[in-house]
């Protein structure tokens, strides 16, 4: 007994005790042993051996955990002294995070639709078919739906191919007049140099009284953004077709890489598509019930504003995850 009080009281670790408490209390163990041995004892001194072994149990039991307590007191005091921070160690400044460009751009965006008093609305990802296509002006097989190659779910459910649902929700729920945009993410089967499956658009819509909204509203609304986004460039209106507006029309500025001379970006035209807009069609009105009511409606693509902007050449390199794009705009 004396022999384990000492192994117990010498042990140096906790792994070293373990060994120990198997070898006394294991099934293999010496308490095991002694106490099978009781049943060939003679009946008279039975009882007096049991209770001595008990007694043993009970102290080797004690001395245990004593033992297991300073021991684990010992390895927190050591490693609290290993891994003691040492203030006046000299530290380099800590990696600092950037805005990324797409959302820098969605910000300036937004700030001057705030400024001229638009609301900012935002709605599901997950559309259903009526919002996304069919109050659009866009029925079931219309070949403009290829236009926009759709993530479809079941049940006539699916990933919204631009934030245009989120204005036929707004009509749905408010009375006009309504002055609001809509910024989000939106889903097209699309990937090649110039598309990506995922993007993000900001589309606008302001809707009053019949003969209180003209194109030529719109115009004056888009030219000033245009020059608040990009500076001093040039705008031209080209006639052009959505399903959703009528008449509808695209938007250039001059080359802001060539200022119009001419170059690769702008393929020599001189010209950059940056727009699209119109004034709604009457079928989107009558889609959700509203009557004797005009609009204007536009929409853009955020990804193509932060390249030209920030003269990114390739749309992949803003969904690339690579720290060293962002580096660039601390
Ligand atoms: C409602 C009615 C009309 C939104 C519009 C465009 C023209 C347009 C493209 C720009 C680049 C999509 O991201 S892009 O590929 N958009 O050209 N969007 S008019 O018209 C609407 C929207 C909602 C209720």
């Amino acid at each position: 007994m004396e022999e384990w009080i000492e192994k117990i009281k010498n042990a140096v670790s906790l792994e070293e005790l373990d060994k120990i408490r198997v070898a006394i209390f294991g099934k293999k163990g010496i308490l095991a042993s002694e106490f099978a041995k009781l049943k060939n004892l003679p009946n008279d001194i039975k009882p007096k051996v049991a209770k001595e072994l008990n007694e043993f149990k009970e102290k080797i039991n004690r001395v245990l955990n004593e033992k297991k307590a300073a021991l684990e007191k010992e390895e927190i005091e050591k490693a609290l002294k290993a891994e003691k921070i040492d203030l006046s160690l000299y530290s380099p400044a800590g990696i600092k995070g950037a805005i990324h460009p797409v959302r820098d751009t969605m910000d300036r965006i937004i700030e001057y639709f705030i400024h001229m008093n638009f609301s900012i609305q935002t709605g599901p990802l997950v559309e259903d078919d009526f919002h996304n296509f069919e109050a659009l002006n866009l029925p079931k097989h219309h070949p403009a739906r290829d236009m926009q190659d759709t993530f479809y779910f079941k049940d006539d459910m699916l990933l919204r191919t631009h934030t245009s649902p989120v204005q036929i929700r707004t009509m749905q729920n408010t009375k006009p007049p309504i002055r609001m945009i809509s910024p989000g993410a939106v889903f097209r089967r699309d990937f090649d140099l110039t598309h990506t499956p995922m993007f993000h658009q900001v589309e606008g819509l302001l809707v009053d009284e019949k003969g209180a909204v003209s194109f030529a509203n719109l115009k004056f609304l888009l030219q000033d953004f245009l020059t608040y986004m990009f500076g001093d460039v040039e705008v031209r209106f080209r006639p052009s077709f959505f399903p959703f507006t009528e008449p509808s029309a695209e938007v250039d500025i001059s080359c802001i890489f060539c200022e119009g001379e001419g170059c690769r970006v702008c393929s020599q035209t001189g010209w950059l598509e940056v727009l699209g807009c119109g004034m709604v069609d009457p079928n989107v009105f009558k889609a959700v019930g509203y009557d004797n009511v005009s609009g204007y409606a536009f929409g853009l693509g955020v990804e193509r504003f932060a390249m030209l902007i920030h003269k990114i050449p390739d749309l992949r390199s803003l969904f690339e995850g690579d720290l060293r794009l962002l580096e660039q705009f601390r």
